[in-house]
C-alpha cells in the first residue's frame, strides 16, 4: 500500500494553510514581538505603526475579549504581554493589515519601552534561584543510598544536551474565517486541534460549538505543533471576531525560528556503580530541563525524561529527579522523543565514562544489562522485553566482529582519518504519559454508491498515518482502498480530539476506526444473513464480496450496501477508544503507564577528518521491533527520518542563545541542519518480526519517535573516533558534537564552560 499522498505531494498539489484559497476580504496578521528577553513595559507605543497604509487594526492585550491566556497545563502563559516580557520575541502586538507584507511593515513601527530585568538562560541557575515550573519529580526503585557499598565501580559525571529546532518545513499558521452567528472556523497548522479550538475559545470567549478547527495535513510537525500551534490560531480569531472579516497569519521562517520553543537544553547530573561483573547496580541521575520562560508541555515532557532515564537497561536501584527550570528563553515544547531522549543520552554517557575507566568496551556493560521480560521499570511497570533479540539479531545480521575489525584495520592504516562506532539500544514507551489523553475517536459513514469516508482525531503531518487509518477501513471491508476517503480532520466532526503526538495517532484513532468499521459490517452481514438465509456467522467480506462458508456469493458489496440502507440499517458509526490496562498514580510514581513499549537496537559507524574535524557517517544498521508493520515503506520512512533528525540533534544542530536570551541561531544559515550530503551513507533496517498479541493497531508498533533515538549512537560513535586519533583526548559529554568540538576534542581543548562546571561539581564530590 502506497502512502495514498504520495502522487498529490509529488505534483506539488496536496493542500496545506497556504494552499487554501482565500476568500475576498482576507486580512493578514503579524505578530511584534518583543526585543528584549526580561522586562517590565514602560511604554508602548503602536500609533505610528496604525498610521501605516493598509493596516486596519494593530491589537493588544486589552483588545482580548476573553481571557489572555493560552497555557495548556498549566495557565501561566498570556497571548499578548501585558506588563512583563519574559522572553524574546514573545508576542505584544499583533497587526492586521490588507496584504502580508504591509503588516509586516508596520511591525517595524511598533515602539517598546522596556525596563530590563536579569535574564537567566541556564536552567541549573534557575534551579538554584528556586525558579521552578512544577515542583521536582523523583522516580525512585530499590534503594541507592545502600547499594552503593555493594559496587566495585562508581562514577560520576555531566551530561548536556543542547535543544533543537523543530524546522517543520511548513512554518507555523492560522486562518480564521467568520461565520454566521459569531462562529469561526479557523484553518489551523496543528497537531491538536481540540487545544487549538480551545484556546481560540478562550481568548475570544466564544463557546468551543462556536469554533471550528479543521485541518487537511501539515508539512511536519514534530512536536513542534502540538502545544505551540494555539498563538497564531487565537490571535486571527480574536482578530477575526472583533473584525468580522477573515485573518490569516502564516509566519515567515525567522519569525517562526524566534518566536517557538523547541526542544528542551538538559544539563544533567550522573552517578553510577557496577559490580564486578558490569552489572549496573545503581544509577542517579539529576535532570535540569531548560523550560523556558512558562510551561508549555515542559512537565510533561519532564516526567518522559524521568520514564526514560534507564533507556533499554535494568537497574535495581535507581534515583532519577527532575526539575522543570524557568528560563527566560522561548517555552520549549514537544519534540519527537518528547525527554525520552535527554534522559537517555545520560544513561549512555554513564555506561561509556564506566566503560572507558574501566577499560572495557561499552558495549559489554549495554549488553550485560539489558532489561529482560519479568524485569521492572523505575516507574513499576513490568517490561515485555525485545532488547536482547533487537540486539543478539543485530550482532548476527550485520556481523559486528567484521566491522570491528574494519575499523581497525582502518585506523590501523590511516592517520589523519579515523572511524568509531557505537551501539545504540532504545526502549520507548507507547501512550501518552498522561493516561487521559490516550483515547480516540472515528466516524464512518458508507455511502450508498458504496465508497467510504473515515473522518478521525489523527492530523496528516507527513508520517502517514491516513494511510494507515485507511488500510484499516479498506481491510475490515475488504475494500479496494480506492473506495475508502480519509477526511479532514474538524473538531465538529471529531471532537475532543488528543493531539496528535506520543507516536500513538495511528493505534489510537486507528483502533477506533476499527471499531466502527467492524460495527458496521455486523450490521450489515446481519442485514445479508437474513437475506441469504445464512447463519451470520458463516458470513465475511472478501474482495468486495458477500462470502458465505468462505465461499463468494452473488452479493457483491455494492449490493450489501443498498440492501442494508432499503432495511433502513444505519450505515454510520462514531466508535471511541480509550487504551485498556494503562494506569499510573503520580503520587506513588508507579504504575502501567505503557501499552507496550518499542526497541530496537543500532549500529553506527561514522568517519572523521582528523585534520578539519568534519565527519560522515559511514552506516547506520539496526535491528528494529516493528510487532507486525501494516505498511512497511510508511514504517522504513519513518526510521530513516528519525535517524536522520537525531543525528542532527548530536552533531550539527547547534542553538545559539547569547546570555541576554537572544537567538543567534535563527536562520538557516547560521542553524545548520542535516541535508542529502550529511545523512549516513547506508541505512540498514532488519525487522525484529514479533507475533506476541500487543496493544498497537494490527500488532503494528507505532514507530514515530523510537528510531530518533538511534541517533544517540551517532556522539558516541564520533567519541570513539576521537579516541581512536588522540586515546587522551578529554572530551565532555555534550552535544551537538559540531565539527567545531571534534576538532577541538582531537588536540585535547574542550568546552570551558563544560570543563569549568564539571571540575566544580567534582569539587562538590
Ligand atoms: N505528548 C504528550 C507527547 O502530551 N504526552 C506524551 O506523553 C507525549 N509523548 C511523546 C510525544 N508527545
Ligand atoms: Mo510529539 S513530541 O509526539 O508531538
Amino acid at each position: 500500500m502506497k502512502n495514498i499522498d504520495s502522487a498529490t505531494h509529488t505534483r506539488g498539489e496536496s493542500v496545506y494553510l497556504d494552499d487554501i484559497p482565500l476568500l475576498q476580504g482576507t486580512l493578514f496578521g503579524a505578530a511584534f514581538g518583543s526585543p528584549v528577553a526580561h522586562g517590565t513595559i514602560k511604554s508602548l507605543d503602536i500609533e505610528a505603526a496604525k498610521q501605516m497604509p493598509r493596516v486596519v487594526k494593530v491589537f493588544t492585550y486589552r483588545d482580548i475579549t476573553g481571557e489572555n491566556q493560552i497555557g495548556g497545563i498549566i495557565p501561566d502563559e498570556v497571548l499578548l504581554a501585558e506588563h512583563e516580557v519574559d522572553f524574546c520575541g514573545m508576542p505584544v502586538a499583533f497587526v492586521v493589515a490588507e496584504t502580508e507584507d504591509a503588516a509586516r511593515a508596520a511591525i517595524k513601527k511598533i515602539k517598546v519601552e522596556i525596563d530590563l530585568l536579569p535574564v537567566i538562560t541556564d536552567p541549573r541557575e534557575a534551579q538554584q534561584k528556586g525558579e521552578l515550573i512544577v515542583p521536582p519529580r523523583t522516580f525512585l526503585l530499590g534503594d541507592t543510598d545502600s547499594a552503593w557499598s555493594g559496587c566495585c565501580y562508581i562514577f560520576e559525571g555531566i551530561a548536556e544536551t543542547n535543544g533543537q529546532e523543530h524546522l517543520y518545513i511548513e512554518t507555523q499558521g492560522a486562518y480564521a474565517i467568520p461565520q454566521e452567528n459569531n462562529g469561526i472556523k479557523i484553518y489551523s497548522s496543528t497537531q491538536s486541534p481540540r487545544a487549538t479550538q480551545q484556546a481560540s475559545c478562550k481568548v475570544t470567549g466564544l463557546a468551543m460549538h462556536q469554533v471550528e478547527v479543521d485541518v487537511t495535513r501539515l508539512g511536519g510537525g514534530f512536536g513542534g505543533k502540538e502545544d505551540q500551534a494555539n498563538a497564531w490560531a487565537a490571535m486571527c480569531a480574536l482578530a477575526t471576531h472583533i473584525l468580522k472579516r477573515p485573518v490569516k497569519y502564516s509566519l515567515n521562517r525567522m519569525e517562526d525560528m524566534a518566536m517557538t520553543g523547541k526542544r528542551h537544553a538538559y544539563s544533567s547530573d550522573f552517578k553510577i556503580g557496577l559490580n564486578k561483573e558490569l552489572k549496573i547496580i545503581a544509577y542517579e541521575a539529576s535532570f535540569f530541563q531548560n523550560a523556558g520562560a512558562a510551561a508549555d508541555l515542559s512537565p510533561a515532557v519532564l516526567e518522559r525524561t524521568l520514564f526514560h532515564c534507564t533507556n533499554s537497561y535494568f537497574i535495581p536501584n535507581v534515583k532519577a529527579r527532575a526539575y522543570s527550570c524557568r528560563t527566560h528563553l522561548p517555552p520549549n515544547t514537544a519534540f519527537r522523543g518528547f525527554g525520552g531522549p535527554q534522559g537517555m543520552f545520560v544513561i549512555e554517557s554513564a555506561i561509556v565514562k564506566a566503560a572507558e575507566n574501566i577499560g572495557v568496551d561499552a558495549a559489554v556493560i549495554q549488553k550485560t544489562n539489558l532489561i529482560i521480560s519479568g524485569d521492572e521499570f523505575p516507574y513499576g511497570q513490568t517490561a515485555v522485553s525485545e532488547a536482547n533479540h533487537c540486539w543478539e539479531k543485530a550482532m548476527l545480521m550485520y556481523d559486528i566482529d567484521s566491522i570491528k575489525n574494519e575499523i581497525s584495520f582502518f585506523n590501523d592504516n590511516n592517520k589523519l582519518f579515523k572511524k568509531g562506532m557505537a551501539l545504540m539500544p532504545v526502549c520507548f514507551g507507547i501512550s501518552f504519559t498522561n493516561t487521559m489523553m490516550n483515547q480516540g475517536r472515528a466516524l464512518v459513514h458508507v455511502f450508498t454508491d458504496g465508497s467510504v469516508s473515515v473522518a478521525t482525531g489523527a492530523i496528516e503531518m507527513g508520517q502517514g498515518v491516513n494511510t494507515k487509518i485507511l488500510q484499516v477501513a479498506a481491510q475490515v471491508f475488504s475494500l479496494d482502498p480506492e473506495k475508502v476517503k480519509l477526511q479532514t480532520t474538524s473538531t465538529h466532526k471529531i471532537a475532543n480530539t488528543s493531539p496528535s503526538a506520543a507516536s500513538a495517532t495511528a493505534d489510537l484513532n486507528g483502533k477506533a476506526t476499527l471499531m466502527a468499521c467492524n460495527a458496521i459490517k455486523q450490521r450489515m452481514l446481519a442485514v445479508a444473513s437474513e437475506a441469504l438465509n445464512a447463519d451470520v456467522s458463516s458470513l465475511t467480506l472478501k474482495d468486495e464480496h458477500v462470502c458465505i462458508d468462505g465461499e463468494r456469493c452473488e452479493w457483491t458489496w455494492q449490493r450489501l450496501v443498498m440492501a442494508a440502507f432499503l432495511k433502513r440499517v444505519s450505515l454510520s458509526e462514531h466508535a471511541h477508544y480509550a487504551t485498556p490496562e494503562i494506569y499510573f498514580d503520580k503520587l506513588k510514581e508507579k504504575g502501567h503507564p505503557f501499552a507496550y513499549h518499542v526497541y530496537g537496537t543500532a549500529i553506527v559507524t561514522a568517519t572523521i577528518d582528523c585534520l578539519r574535524g568534519i565527519y560522515e557517517f559511514d552506516s547506520v544498521k539496526l535491528v528494529h521491533d516493528f510487532g507486525t508493520s501494516m505498511n512497511a515503506a510508511i514504517d522504513i520512512g519513518q526510521i530513516e527520518g528519525g535517524i536522520v533528525q537525531g543525528i542532527g540533534w548530536m552533531t550539527m544542530e547547534e542553538l545559539m542563545f547569547d546570555k541576554e536570551g537572544r537567538l543567534r541561531s535563527n536562520t538557516l544559515s547560521s542553524y545548520k541542519v542535516p541535508d542529502i550530503y550529511s545523512v549516513p551513507k547506508r541505512i540498514d533496517i532488519e525487522a525484529l518480526k514479533t507475533e506476541q498479541d500487543n496493544l498497537a493497531i494490527f500488532r503494528s508498533k507505532a514507530v514515530g519517535e523510537p528510531p530518533l533515538m538511534y541517533g544517540i549512537g551517532a556522539y558516541f560513535a564520533l567519541r570513539n573516533a576521537i579516541k581512536a586519533f588522540n586515546p587522551q583526548a578529554d572530551i565532555a559529554f555534550a552535544a551537538p558534537m559540531t565539527p567545531e568540538r571534534t576538532l577541538m576534542a582531537l588536540y585535547g581543548l574542550r568546552d570551558k564552560e563544560v570543563w569549568e562546571r564539571e571540575k566544580e561539581v567534582s569539587h562538590h564530590g
